[in-house]
């Protein structure tokens, strides 16, 4: 599926915006700690390990700024950042760790359930999804949750770089076909490598267009 290329404006402030300054806001493990603030949010959700943090990282040109780890569910909180004083980032907790207790499962539900659902703010949610492994049953439930919630969210898929260009052609359409008849999903798939720079200047002109003011 062929989508049009952003404007050469929307490129250039994306590259502006994201070169801005970027700094840790906060961590919010209960939603009596949720901030207050007016300014447009953007979400980062996607199974533990899928990719988040380094995303992030590599968005802002940081190395350390969202802490990325090797060990999966270890984020059990928000963790919300201010670019440029007209954008927050929030990188939300894992989903899907198969070795979580039943009590931190239920604890993440409720968190972002919650969020999702009465953050005014949030102009979107990049849904990160490894390209070597597609949608997980476990990436619809939590989809399901954003098209009752009426969130519009975006597959980025993952980890371009470790796999090959036919293997990800393939994975690009398999997702596509996941993807059918869902009511808030955004119609376009960006493909990213954190490590390699892939696909990062079309999202940061995506992400960049929805912190103009409405
Ligand atoms: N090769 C490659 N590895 C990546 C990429 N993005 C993340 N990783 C690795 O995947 C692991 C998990 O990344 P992390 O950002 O912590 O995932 P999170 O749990 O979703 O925040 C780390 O070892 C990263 O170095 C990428 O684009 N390419
Ligand atoms: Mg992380």
């Amino acid at each position: 599926m062929e989508h049009p290329a952003p404007s050469e404006e929307a490129l250039e402030y994306g590259r502006w915006l994201f070169a801005q300054e970027c700094e840790f806001q906060l961590g919010v493990a209960h939603l009596r700690q949720l901030p207050e603030s007016n300014l447009p949010e953007i979400a980062f959700c996607g199974r533990s390990n899928v990719g988040k943090s380094s995303l992030i990282n590599a968005l802002t040109g940081r190395t350390t700024l969202a802490k990325t780890s090797n060990t999966p569910g270890r984020t059990q909180q928000i963790n919300m950042f201010k670019l440029a004083h007209r954008l927050m980032l929030s990188d939300l907790p894992g989903h899907g760790y198969a070795k979580a207790p039943v009590d931190v499962v239920e604890q993440w539900h409720k968190l972002i359930n919650t969020y999702l659902r009465g953050r005014q703010q949030l102009r979107r949610v990049c849904f990160l999804v490894d390209s070597r492994h597609g949608v997980k049953n476990v990436d619809k439930e939590v989809m399901q949750m954003l098209d009752s919630a009426a969130v519009v969210y975006q597959v980025i898929l993952t980890k371009a770089d470790k796999i090959s260009k036919s293997a990800l052609e393939k994975m690009i359409k398999k997702t596509y076909k996941d993807l059918e008849g869902r009511i808030a999903v955004h119609p376009e798939i960006i493909c990213t490598s954190s490590e390699k720079g892939t696909g990062l200047s079309l999202v940061r002109a995506q992400l960049a267009e929805l912190a103009l003011p409405r």
